[in-house]
């Protein structure tokens, strides 16, 4: 069960942040709107928000998922992979701080972005990535390691669309775990109930499970339906202004 969350305000440069999606310019007003919804659905979940001020230096800062990897009382600071982030990580050390005793850091030449990492309960996949690299994810591991979770690596590498290894999977809870096809058919995932997220929904692989609701983003039906078959109460969010950026639900907070 998760107690607490960490978010941050979009920025009014967040449309100068990193893309790669053909999907025009985000709409500032819009994103303040649609991160509003989302802190309001973490909350009806039960979740205390920690809401940081936006970042001015940092465009992309609102993906704070990106900055850090929890794993029980330890918080790891990544090491953004892309070098216009590094100095998110400092910018919410601090906050990190305050509710974890035991505080790391992935140091260089290591690489990580939080967007890479999956828990399943207790075991952590982490996708190599344009972001995450090799020595990024050893040290993650030893980290976890040291603190009796497990992991293992997921090439995320060339697969189109697919900018962090939760771009295309989430763990959701009770052994479902969804995915697009390019991951559906590895062999790590099969001791896993497998929802299937069609081509043309692939965006709603990027969905979390919060305490007894999935939150996923509003607009996929086929997604929702196959969600609602399993039994779960499903939150469907506007996400558009930050699918204009490359981000997803998971990425707005840090849950614990
Ligand atoms: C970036 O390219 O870094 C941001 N524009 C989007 C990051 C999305 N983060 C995530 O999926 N965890």
């Amino acid at each position: 069960m998760f107690s607490h969350a960490i978010v941050r305000t979009p920025g009014r440069n967040f449309a100068q942040g990193l893309t790669t999606a053909d999907l025009g310019e985000p709409d500032y007003y819009t994103a303040i709107l649609q991160h509003r919804a989302y802190c309001k659905a973490l909350e009806a979940c039960g979740l205390q928000l920690t809401v940081l001020d936006p970042d001015p230096d940092h465009p992309d800062s609102v993906f704070v998922e990106d900055t850090a990897v929890l794993a029980g009382s330890r918080a790891v600071l990544t090491r953004p992979g892309a070098p216009s982030r590094a100095g998110e990580v400092d910018t919410i050390a601090g906050t990190l701080a305050a509710f974890f005793e035991d505080v790391c850091r992935i140091e260089a030449p290591g690489t990580l972005d939080g967007g890479d990492i999956c828990e399943a309960d207790g075991h952590y996949f982490i996708g190599i990535s344009a972001r995450t690299n090799r020595a990024g994810a050893e040290q993650l591991a030893g980290f976890l390691k040291a603190k009796g979770f497990t992991a293992s690596f997921i090439e995320v590498t060339g697969i189109p669309g697919i900018l962090h290894l939760k771009s295309g999977i989430s763990y959701l809870g009770d052994g479902h775990l969804a995915a697009v096809q390019p991951f559906a058919g590895l062999p790590d995932f099969q001791p896993f109930n497998l929802v299937r997220v069609p081509e043309e929904e692939s965006y709603a692989a990027n969905s979390i499970r919060v305490n007894d609701t999935v939150l996923m983003p509003w607009g996929y039906p086929k997604m929702q339906a196959a969600l609602e078959a399993l039994g779960l109460p499903v939150i469907a969010l506007p996400m558009d202004e930050f699918e204009k950026m490359d981000g997803g639900l998971s990425c707005l907070s840090l849950r614990f």
